[in-house]
């Protein structure tokens, strides 16, 4: 996608241009992380664990360099079903051939899984960086200096900064880290560009995220959308989604009482929609069952994870 207002420079530009992934257990922010370098909202978010599915990047360009940030579903290894297994290649995936690497662990300490993270870093390659994210719920600050050199312990960091994805503190300390490693060369995304996915994969994701965050626990896992009719030829665009549970039970539960939740989901993703494409939208979400779609490597390529 581009941004709807900026004007494009066809500049022959040389500066720093390369790949950073972001890695790290799910849920540690990697995704807000990258939403908040780019300033678009590239990659959903949510409170819930396994929120992001695929690689997606995010294009930073500024005076000083070109920045394209590979987001990266949470790496884990409790649940392995076809959709967690595709989820890990993703990861392990966007190790090969980016310049520069982010671990990202939260401020309260090393878990297991971050340790399990850790043992995919190519050993001594010196160009991974550790962000430690969520510095805002540190209530001592003192707390990161042990912190940080324990972390030195279990790695040999190119460098390790504090940072707070949520509140964008500490952004421009984690970005001088990284530029160094980046190599001089042509811009490889037009300066307006903030992503290479479309405006329609960002819309089906919206659609995503409202679910993840209005549904409870259990039920997002399950949740797979897809967009089958995209119309502008009128002055509003009209978008038809499916939103896929993997279990009868949960159809009543996406929709709600009288449809309420199925409403709020819609409306919340339309008005994210409106701004991505910077147009009105009229949006309508269907429900509908695929049983067991994701331990299902044919179901899964049907809903876009092939
Ligand atoms: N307090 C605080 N919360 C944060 C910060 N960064 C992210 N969060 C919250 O942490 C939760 C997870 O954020 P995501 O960006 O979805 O995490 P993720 O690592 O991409 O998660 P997965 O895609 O599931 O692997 C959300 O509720 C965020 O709002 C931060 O700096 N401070
Ligand atoms: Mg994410």
């Amino acid at each position: 996608m581009h941004r709807p207002t900026q004007q494009t420079e066809g500049a022959a530009v040389v500066r720093p241009v390369g790949m950073v992934a972001i890695i790290g257990r799910p849920n540690v922010g990697k995704s807000t992380l990258v939403n908040a370098l780019v300033g678009e909202r590239v990659s959903i978010t949510s409170r819930k664990p396994q929120t992001t599915r695929d690689r997606v990047l995010g294009v930073r360009t500024d005076s000083e360099a070109q920045y394209i940030f590979v987001d990266t579903p949470g790496f884990q290894r409790r649940h392995r079903n076809a959709l967690n297994l595709r989820m890990n290649e993703a990861v392990t995936g966007a190790l090969k051939d980016v310049d520069a690497i982010v671990l990202v662990i939260e401020s309260g300490g090393w878990t297991d899984a971050d340790l399990q993270v850790l043992q995919l870093l190519p050993v001594d390659s010196g160009n991974v960086i550790l962000a430690i994210n969520k510095s805002d719920l540190l209530s001592e600050r003192d707390r990161l200096l042990p912190l940080m050199a324990d972390s030195m312990n279990r790695y040999k960091f190119r460098a390790i900064v504090p940072v707070s994805a949520e509140k964008s503190r500490q952004l421009d300390d984690l970005l001088r880290e990284i530029r160094p490693m980046l190599p001089e060369g042509m811009l490889l995304f037009d300066e307006d560009q903030y992503t290479d996915r479309s405006a329609r994969f960002l819309a089906a994701e919206s659609v995503r995220e409202k679910a993840y965050r209005l549904l409870g626990d259990e039920l997002p896992y399950g949740i797979a959308v897809t967009i089958d009719r995209w119309d502008e030829s009128r002055a509003t665009t009209q978008i038809a989604a499916t939103l896929f549970v993997e279990r009868e039970a949960h159809r009543p539960i996406v929709i709600g009482k009288d449809g309420a939740k199925l409403r709020e989901i819609s409306r919340l993703a339309r008005a994210d929609i409106e701004q991505t494409i910077g147009n009105p939208v009229f949006l309508e979400v269907w429900v509908r069952v695929k049983r067991g779609w994701s331990d299902d490597a044919r179901a899964m390529k049907s809903l876009g994870y092939g």
